[in-house]
């Protein structure tokens, strides 16, 4: 284990989880500390100072405050490198623009789906539909791109792939028939087999549910 002045801040039943996929990827020694998004903690103005949004996850990191698991997840790429890292400006370009694909054009209507599925907030009865139109176009991009490369950058796993794969994950869970997109499915159940995340994932069995 690399050794690392790196604290994460969240619960790894939420985003935070994807800087926790991150860091187990990469190997590092990091100090969890829980902040939770459902019971006001993430609210308190001791972590607000951290992360005036009360959102998590949060790092800090030396001298670095840092919020937005995405772009945390970009900085720890090329920090620590290794394969999961760009290795061009055209890789480093390439992982910030499926980053920012993914959050403008896909996230916010998988969230929106599993907030409904989940009973979450006050959605209008033909937002499932909505949101599942809105995904194709997207999908389709991928499962393209996807039909090239084995992943997003070409033939390894990269922070790309963690954030765009790590942003739909909840899709399955939604309902949402994928058999049209059949790279697409292929290449989220490699990604989320990966043995980094299904550590992160045993954080969140021994986390409280509040
Ligand atoms: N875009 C932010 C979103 C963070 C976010 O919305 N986190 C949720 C938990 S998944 C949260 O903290 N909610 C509690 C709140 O907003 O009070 C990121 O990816 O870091």
């Amino acid at each position: 284990m690399t050794v690392s002045t790196l604290t994460i801040y969240g619960h790894p039943r939420s985003r935070a989880s994807r800087v926790y996929w991150m860091a187990h990827e990469l190997g590092l020694a990091f100090d969890h500390v829980p902040v939770s998004p459902r019971n006001g903690e993430s609210r308190a103005p001791d972590y607000l100072a951290i992360n005036p949004n009360g959102h998590v996850p949060a790092i800090v990191d030396g001298d670095l405050v840092m919020w937005e698991s995405l772009a945390i997840n970009l900085y720890l790429a090329k920090k620590h490198g290794g394969p999961l890292a760009p290795v061009t400006i055209e890789e480093e370009a390439l992982a910030i623009q499926w980053t920012t694909w993914v959050i403008n054009e896909a996230e916010g209507s998988c969230t929106t789906l599993i907030q409904v599925q989940n009973g979450v907030g006050n959605h209008p009865p033909d937002t499932v539909n909505k949101c599942k139109e809105t995904l194709q176009a997207p999908l389709t991009v991928l499962n393209s791109t996807l039909s090239k490369s084995p992943y997003l950058l070409g033939d390894r796993f990269t922070v790309a792939d963690l954030n765009v794969s790590m942003s739909l994950s909840p899709m399955p869970r939604t309902g949402f028939d994928l058999s049209g997109y059949p790279k697409v499915m292929a290449w989220l159940d490699t990604c989320l087999g990966r043995p980094a995340l299904q550590a992160a994932q045993e954080m969140a069995k021994s986390a409280p549910d509040t």
